[in-house]
């Protein structure tokens, strides 16, 4: 069988090669074609000869958690969570140290991921549970366009409401199965990878569910672990059996999520298409606790971030330093693929592609991400008791993450009589409420804040410690505080344009089916 050979050419030597192909079909031969991009056809020509590889468009399997931290075993270094075959991925590719999200909820994340801009520039997609406009067109929808196989399986968008122009629901060209519950993963590949057209690339989200809650009670000790194998409980946290527990809970959902990556790449290899397939093993945003997920510490952005590709990253077994955030994803795909993302109608991308991280060859400057967050509970909007969004944006810049709230009058989660539905139900949430206003942890987790604040992160990596108003910190705070008003600036945020209103103005398709906000129950003291 004759083999199949792919280069990567870039949309401009593309255009131009066919520019050159339609003039010398009527006038005779190529006038002219530049040297890198002649070189690169010598090149193919020669593999075609010679029978040697090229460097071929890769494909891409990317494959997200559902609210995991940075407790991948091994690859991050967390002893209470088993994690083998991501580990062996990390040993073999690259772990990514300062990989963010640029908020912590799932719809807005996932916005972030599909469009290569900020929650802030996708209108209502900055929300959660939102309705998602028509006019914000997804990477995986101009893939689809362009030919490339696209595939998926699991949580891709969402949670919320999409539809295209015309009214119907739109998947993002993300059309698997939402699979939950025990299942194996790589089965869906397999019949994936066996029905795509093989002389196109592909590109495949595995979006899990795990390690979203709710969890089995009890689940962490009935696997064999035990509370104190947590080598860390976070500062904002209590230190009880009753918070460990629910950690080691969370930690088999994790597990869980490690062997759908097992079965996930088991699939791949056995396909043949391993070698040069680019892999991402990621997580929407941190864990559903209370003061992480949803909210703008740096637990809550920081991301894990694990990426392979035997044939095409450079020195693998790197870690790497430089700030990356999820909108660089759209363009680093699109760069792989040599599409056009502007010229298939998405909005202008924000983010850059980072494939010169992959060469070991930095091009770009990347040594700060833009963070932040806007309404997250559908219960708080206007004329709501649970009160409005809490608007803030954030800056993490060499060790330091400066942090803006825009409304310091309003409750992070919520008012507390109407349940901080901000905060997913757990045992720990659970203890903090019992504990009541007075105790430093319910503080910690459901209290107001001043409107700046400014973590250290090297020495308080918790977030606990506010240096906003320490003197040797003033300097630094009024620069990072320009530098990220500057910067929401140049991306047309309307929060710092005097608009800002506009995003607890949005509807969200649960608007229509939530009732009046349910009272908090009141819980007795815990232990
Ligand atoms: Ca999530």
């Amino acid at each position: 069988m004759a083999k199949k050979y792919r280069i990567h050419l870039s949309a401009e030597e593309r255009d131009q090669l066919q520019a050159e192909c339609r003039f010398s079909a009527k006038c005779g031969p190529m006038r002219f074609v530049s040297v890198r991009l002649m070189y690169k056809l010598l090149v193919l020509l020669a593999a075609c000869f010679l029978d040697v590889a090229v460097a071929a468009t890769p494909n891409i399997l990317f494959i997200i958690a559902d609210d995991a931290s940075r407790h991948f075993g091994e690859a991050y270094g967390c002893s209470w969570v088993k994690t083998p075959n991501i580990d062996k991925l990390a040993r073999s590719g690259l772990v990514f140290d300062n990989a963010y999200t640029p908020t912590s909820k799932c719809a807005p994340s996932r916005a972030a991921i599909l469009t290569g801009r900020n929650p802030w520039q996708l209108e209502e997609a900055a929300n959660h549970q939102p309705y998602f406009p028509s006019k914000f067109i997804a990477f995986s929808e101009v893939l689809v366009k362009a030919g490339i196989n696209v595939g998926s399986e699991g949580k891709t968008w969402g949670p919320g409401e999409a539809k295209l122009a015309d009214g119907t629901v739109r998947n993002f060209g993300l059309s698997g199965k939402d699979a939950k519950g025990n299942h194996n993963p790589g089965e869906a590949l397999t019949a994936f990878l066996k029905a795509k057209q093989p002389e196109k690339p592909f590109f495949y989200w595995f979006g899990s569910h795990n390690p979203h809650r709710a969890y089995k009670p009890d689940s962490g000790i009935a696997a064999g672990k035990k509370p104190s194998d947590i080598h860390h409980v976070p500062a904002y946290w209590p230190d009880n059996e009753t918070v460990r527990k629910d950690m080691l809970d969370y930690a088999v959902e994790v597990e869980t999520y490690d062997s759908e990556v097992g079965s996930l790449i088991a699939a791949l290899e056995a396909s043949g298409d391993a070698r040069n397939t680019l892999i991402i093993v990621t997580s929407d945003h941190g864990m559903p606790f209370p003061r992480v997920k949803g909210h703008t510490y740096d637990e809550a952005h920081h991301i894990p971030f694990i990426a392979t590709w035997a044939e095409g990253i450079a020195q693998p077994g790197r870690r790497v330093a430089d700030f990356i955030s999820f909108i660089d994803l759209a363009p680093t795909f699109l760069e792989l693929f040599g599409v056009d993302g502007a010229a298939n109608g998405m909005s202008p991308i924000t983010g850059q592609s980072f494939t010169d991280l992959l060469r070991n060859k930095p091009e770009k400057s990347r040594d700060f991400v833009v963070i932040g967050r806007e309404r997250n509970d559908v219960l708080t909007r206007p004329g709501s008791p649970a009160g409005l969004g809490y608007p803030a944006r954030g800056i993490r810049e060499g060790t330091l993450l400066y942090i803006h709230n825009f409304a310091a009058d309003r409750w992070p989660c919520g008012n507390p009589d109407t349940g901080f539905k901000d905060t997913d139900a757990s045992p720990t949430k659970a203890w903090a409420e019992a504990a009541g206003e007075s105790d430093p942890y319910w503080q910690h987790a459901f209290g107001k804040r001043p409107t700046e604040q400014l973590f250290d992160i090297a020495s308080d990596p918790d977030c606990v410690k506010n240096l906003a108003d320490d003197p040797t910190f003033t300097v630094k705070r009024q620069a990072l505080h320009d530098k990220l008003m500057a910067e929401l600036k140049r991306q047309n945020d309307p929060r710092v344009l005097g608009q800002g209103d506009v995003f607890d103005q949005y509807l969200s398709p649960r608007t229509k089916t939530e009732g009046k906000p349910k009272k908090a129950k009141k819980l007795k003291p815990l232990p």
